[in-house]
């Protein structure tokens, strides 16, 4: 069997950033600090965080007053933020930077007037987050139907900004039907959608050219990795979502000569290095990389935490 890795795959910048917030703020302050929701939806990211100490929990309530509490690289509401400091606690935001910058463009829209329609999935994190970070009235559409179904009138300023991880062509559907809607509309086009989902996504419909399966290395409730997995499936190739070697099943591999690998932008490399070794003890495997972008992209700590402790 051939193996073919995606290039890029895997961790992202903010993941990296958030990952170090954790990690750095353990160094520094000791265990245990607590992280609201998983500081990146991966199981084995969020086990080995609390090995050593970290405690993951949903809601503030749940946190002792004044201890380092650490939010999600998703994002919050400012309502969390306003909880967070009724309650005293010392918050440390591993809020994505582009996941912020969307809060800021959302707000900019809303001040100037304009009612803001955020494209994204029901129920994520970063939907409530972004909502909520937003005055006045922002509706949420997930598809063209949602849009055929806004009660609007057509001569509303709208604005439109998008969660980070959705699919590129999914989004520019859903904004070509918001402009057939609305002729006073503006909005970011795709750029809402980060580098990370942008490249990850171009790199896998490259790949799947080149393979007869494709396998995501990615968590269930992880947006940007099921995206990975529709575009295979799009691509007329049998795609699947695995958080580790233990899910792989044999039959999706069953006779396929060539098996591409990408992984999510929350998921360890050592993830990768698991599947690998699952499908080498069906046989004998050859493992190849892509040709494809190099990222260099980097995010500054908060700067309580820049620098490492004496
Ligand atoms: O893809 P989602 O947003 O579900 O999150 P993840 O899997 O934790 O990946 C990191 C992205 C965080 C926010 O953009
Ligand atoms: Fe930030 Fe994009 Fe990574 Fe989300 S996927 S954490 S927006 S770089």
């Amino acid at each position: 069997m051939h193996v073919i890795l995606a290039q890029p795959r895997g961790f992202c910048a903010g993941v990296v950033r958030a990952i170090e917030i954790v990690d750095r703020a353990l160094e520094r302050y000791g265990a245990p600090v607590y992280v609201r929701h998983e500081i990146v939806h991966n199981k084995a990211v969020v086990g080995g965080l609390r090995a050593r100490g970290a405690v993951f929990v949903e809601a503030l309530a749940e946190v002792p007053p004044q201890a380092v509490t650490i939010f999600s690289a998703h994002g919050v509401a400012r309502a969390v933020e306003a909880d967070a400091r009724a309650r005293d606690l010392r918050v440390l935001n591993a809020t994505c930077p582009l996941v912020a910058k969307v809060h800021i463009q959302g707000r900019l829209y809303a001040a100037a007037g304009r009612v803001v329609i955020l494209i994204g999935h029901a129920g994520h994190p970063e939907v409530e987050g972004t909502m909520g970070q937003i005055d006045g009235r922002v509706l949420l559409v997930q598809d063209e139907a949602d849009v055929d179904a806004l009660d609007l009138p057509a001569a509303t300023p709208v604005a439109y900004i998008t969660q980070t991880t959705l699919s590129v062509d999914d989004t520019r559907a859903v904004i070509a039907a918001l402009q057939r809607r609305f002729p006073d509309l503006v909005g970011p086009d795709v750029r809402d959608i980060c580098y990370a989902t942008q490249n990850r996504q171009r790199a896998v419909r490259e790949l799947c050219r080149q393979v007869d399966v494709l396998l995501v290395v990615g968590a269930a409730n992880s947006s940007n990795s099921n995206r990975l997995r529709e575009i295979g499936s799009e691509s007329g190739i049998r795609s699947h979502l695995l958080a580790d070697g233990s899910e792989l099943d044999p039959a999706w591999v069953a006779g396929a000569a060539t098996v591409g690998i990408t992984a999510g932008a929350s998921a360890p490399e050592a993830m990768v290095e698991h599947v690998i070794a699952a499908l080498r003890a069906l046989g004998p495997v050859e493992v190849s990389a892509m040709d494809g972008l190099e990222e260099h992209v980097e995010f500054k700590l908060p700067p309580e935490l820049a620098g490492r402790a004496a």
